[in-house]
Parts: C-alpha cells; structure tokens; sequence
C-alpha cells in the first residue's frame, strides 16, 4: 500500500516536471518525427505493392563513403578532394544521372526584357535569353531573375530549377506562387532567379531526340550517357554561367534550389558544378535524397519503369538490385561538402521517404567533418516542423503532402542567412 501511494507520488512529481522542463530539452529528447499511421495505412492501400512501413525495410550496408577503390581510407581533406570525390563523382555519371558528351558548343546571353521598378518598385526584373548552339541547331534557356533594389549589392541568390511551368513563375508577378515566392526572397535581401527545365529538355522519353540532346548527344548513345535529370542539371550550370557575370548578384554565393525531380537535379547541379555555393533538396525522393537500399516508397525499378529518360541506361542494371550500385545517396550528399546543404521532406509524403532522406544526410556527415564543417546532427530525426541545423546542413520534415511552399523556403533562407551572407 505504502508503495503504491509512493508510486503514485513520484508520477504526480514527474507529471508536474516534465512542465517546467524547457521545451527545447524536451524536443530533443523527444521521440524524432514517425509517419502517421492513417498516412501508411491509406497508401499501402492505394498502391499495396510499395512498401511504406518501417519495419519491412531490409537490412542494409552503405558503401563506405570514406574508403577509397583500392582500399585505402580516406583520413584527410586532401585524399577527399584528389581521390575519393573524383571516384564517386565518376561512379554516379556511370551509373546513375549520365555523362554531358563533350561537343563542344556557344553560348551567349542576352538581357531581352529589364524592369527597375518590379515588384511595385522593391526589386529589378531581369529576363535573359541563355542560347546554346552547335553544329546550326540551337536552344534558348530563359532565364528570370529579380534582384532587391534596397539592399546591398552584389546580394545572395537563389536559383530555382522549376519542374512545374509558368504558373508557379510568372514574371509579371500577377500570379504568385508559394513554390517561388519571389516577393518574400527579395523581402530578406536576396536575389531570386529561376528557369523552366523543359526548355533545356522537355520532361518526356522520346528516345532523346528533343532538346538538349538533339543537339549535343551523339547516337547511337552510350549507357552512360546523360539523361533528362543530368541535362538539366546542366541546363542549371548555364544559368549559373549568366548570374556569375551579373554585378548585382554575388557569383560566389548562389544557391541552387529543386522540389521532387527538380530536387533530384538540384543534388546533381551541386555535385557536377562546385561553383553552387548551397544546394537545397526539397523532397526530392528516390535517386535524390533517399537511400537506395532502404526501398521504402519510390524504388529504383519504379522510377525507372515510369520514367525512363531521367537517368542513363546503366541505372536499369540496379532495378530490384539496389545491393549491388557501388553508391547510395549519402554519397550524392557528401559530393556537396563542405558546402551548405538544406534537405527538406513533408509528412505525408512517404512516396519520397522522409526518413530515408533524413539518414543519408546522417551519413553524409563523415564527409562534412573531414572538411571540418562542424556538422552534428543526432541519428534521430526531428520532430515535425522543426528545423535542425548544425555546421554546414541543415533538416525539417514539413506537416502535409509533397509541395514547396513559403515555410520551407523560410527555413531555407534562415540557414542561408548564416551560411551565404
Ligand atoms: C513522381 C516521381 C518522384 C518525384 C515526383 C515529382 O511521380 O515518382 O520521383 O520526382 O514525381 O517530381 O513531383
């Protein structure tokens, strides 16, 4: 009896505690975020062949991001940048996003449209024409860029690889959009830049005869030649070639941002061109962010299967054989170190695998403290709608369904704020 009302006591004191504990402790000791049990339940039933439950994720074993090709394990800054950067860099052009074929081609820019007093006189409009030409064919990339009038320049930018079209990017500002909101980056002092990836390669499988690779691909094409996702990753890069040239923008501190498939190229853009200062991953799912060998929602043979220009054709080779690609997407991540690195997911959007994301920026982090970043985010992940931050990355998994909208990019200013500016 006197045990049980002691039992009783100490519960009451501990009940009482807890509310005086500060919630930031609280947080952090707190169970990370887990998929509701309604959002697994409902899709498992809309598509009962994908996995989306933790528990019937297989074992696994990364490739060790750390350890050479012939064996040797990578203990400094300097094996990283000469050897093991260059290997995996090489392993993901042959088995995953492609390689650009090297005909050569021009380029040239060309401002066609300029506005001083946009956004009610707040920002600059610029609106260039990117053209690539080679061999009497050629490919106009535009470019939109607004840069703030009251802030000191050359200003930060972002550039975002826009997979949705015009609706979400209108220049004239008349229709705004929560995927590019324009207003509130040029309101926290920086420039704001986007294209459409469909004017670098429209996003469907014809055999690679449209876009880019009509003009610069040389056929019968290779295995490993690039893909949709890898052409726009260059098609980011010509972009970036325009906005180093800028005077208003800071050509050493742009950012490159992607939602979903834009996500996926986003992670590339950065590994292919090191002249992105920071890459940002919103849900970019499988064969961006997520780890290949979880197979948890999208899996390799699944986006392959739909969409078959994405990647080259050695990516097939891994379809219901994820143990044997020699990478996983930690590695992707840690071709961006030490440069800041924002991985973003939303609950519901399991199709994308939060946690498989969330993990492979975990074990990026090797890497990233190699290059000295002081990078330390625990194996557990946040919970909802709260950001973590350390050194160089940075994480939140958003409430809701797969978009990209103001809060996101809030959070991805905040980390921007002490990492670009
Ligand atoms: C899905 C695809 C994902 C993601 C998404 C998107 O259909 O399976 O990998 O890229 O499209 O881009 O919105």
């Amino acid at each position: 009896m006197n045990l049980l009302r002691k039992l009783f006591q100490l519960s009451l004191l501990l009940l009482f505690a807890i509310d005086f504990i500060p919630s930031g402790l609280l947080a952090q000791t707190h169970e990370g975020w887990q998929a509701s049990k309604e959002t697994i339940e409902a899709l498992t039933k809309a598509r009962p062949e994908v996995n989306y439950y933790e528990e019937k994720v297989p074992a696994y074993n990364l490739p060790d991001v750390l350890a050479t090709m012939d064996g040797r394990e990578v203990t400094s800054a300097r094996l990283w940048n000469k050897v093991r950067r260059p290997e995996i860099l090489e392993l993901f052009r042959e088995n995953v996003f492609g390689r650009v074929p090297e005909t050569p081609c021009e380029k040239s820019f060309k401002v066609v449209n300029m506005d001083k007093y946009a956004m009610g006189g707040t920002a600059t409009l610029k609106q260039v024409e990117i053209t690539i030409s080679t061999g009497g064919k050629s490919l106009v990339i535009h470019l939109t860029l607004f840069t703030p009038n009251n802030a000191k320049r050359p200003v930060p930018a972002f550039l975002l690889i826009d997979n949705r079209g015009a609706v979400n990017t209108d220049p004239s500002r008349k229709v705004k959009s929560e995927f590019w909101p324009a207003e509130e980056v040029i309101a926290r002092g920086y420039g704001i830049a986007v294209f459409y990836n469909a004017d670098v390669d429209p996003d469907n499988f014809d055999d690679f005869k449209n876009g880019i690779h009509g003009i610069l691909d040389k056929y019968p094409r290779p295995d490993d030649a690039w893909g949709t996702i890898a052409a726009w990753a260059w098609g980011a890069s010509r972009c970036l070639d325009y906005l180093v040239t800028d005077k208003d923008i800071a050509g050493n501190k742009i950012a490159v941002v992607g939602h979903s498939r834009g996500g996926k190229t986003a992670l590339w853009a950065g590994a292919e061109d090191p002249r992105f200062a920071m890459v940002v991953s919103n849900e970019s799912g499988c064969s961006g962010a997520a780890l290949a060998r979880r197979r948890f929602g999208e899996t390799v043979s699944r986006i392959n299967t739909n969409f078959p220009h994405w990647f080259c054709t050695n990516y097939k080779k891994y379809n219901n054989n994820e143990d044997t690609l020699p990478v996983d997407m930690h590695m992707l991540l840690a071709l961006i170190a030490p440069r800041p690195l924002y991985v973003a997911c939303a609950s519901e959007d399991l199709w994308g695998d939060p946690r498989g994301s969330y993990l492979s920026l975990y074990n990026a982090l090797p890497v990233y403290n190699l290059l000295r970043t002081n990078s330390d985010i625990p194996e557990t992940m946040p919970p909802l709608n709260k950001q973590v931050k350390s050194g160089r990355v940075a994480f939140h998994i958003r409430d809701g369904i797969h978009n990209m909208l103001l809060k996101d990019w809030n959070w991805f200013m905040d980390m921007a704020d002490e990492t670009l500016k």
